[in-house]
């Protein structure tokens, strides 16, 4: 949720990084709840980015220690956020990204609220190596929140690029909190 006027900047990052699984059958849909336009922060993705690499999203401190920071720096990745689309529509739409696309959106500087509601899904068959924001208390928990297939106790391993968010600046926070750390915004 970004509030008219200052709702903050999410800074480019792919979620995979966050989250990284078995395989890349991995997703977020967003409903939009506000009308979605240029000036009130829209998600924006690069195009194709979901068959690159996996890009670093750990900020580092003089000795080189790195935490993991939750956004790439842009510059050092070499990216171009010209090349960045923007996800605009009416209240009611609803977009579909990747786990490995990278996306971000800008500050909402319009005086209209802009609110999007993630859901994010996996495969069945597709498992949290690390990093997962939701704590499974059990099999019969994760095989609950099942949309559809069939429960299983195997992952499908598949070579996919994978780098681990870890050390964490600290546990449950939200993705604001953790790109706090960033030392330079993509925006
Ligand atoms: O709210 C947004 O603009 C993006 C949020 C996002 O990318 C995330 O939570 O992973």
């Amino acid at each position: 949720m970004k509030s008219s006027g200052y709702g903050a900047a999410i800074e480019w990052h792919q979620d995979f990084a966050f989250y990284p699984h078995t395989n890349d059958d991995v997703l977020a849909l967003a409903v939009i709840i506000d009308d979605m336009v240029e000036e009130n922060g829209p998600l924006m993705v690069f195009p194709g980015s979901h068959k690159g690499p996996i890009y670093d999203h750990h900020t580092y401190d003089a000795d080189g220690r790195g935490v993991f920071a939750g956004g790439i720096d842009m510059e050092a990745a070499g990216l171009d956020k010209s090349k960045a689309v923007p996800l605009m529509g009416p209240a009611g739409s609803i977009s579909l990204h990747h786990g490995r696309i990278i996306h971000g959106s800008a500050q909402n500087v319009s005086n209209r609220s802009r609110r999007l509601m993630f859901f994010e899904m996996m495969a069945a068959d597709a498992f949290p190596i690390m990093g997962s924001m939701t704590n499974f208390a059990s099999i019969e928990a994760y095989n609950d929140l099942l949309l559809c297939g069939t429960p299983t106790l195997t992952p499908r391993l598949t070579d996919v690029p994978i780098r681990i968010p870890q050390p964490q600046p600290d546990a449950n926070k939200s993705i604001y909190e953790i790109q706090k750390n960033i030392s330079r915004s993509g925006f």
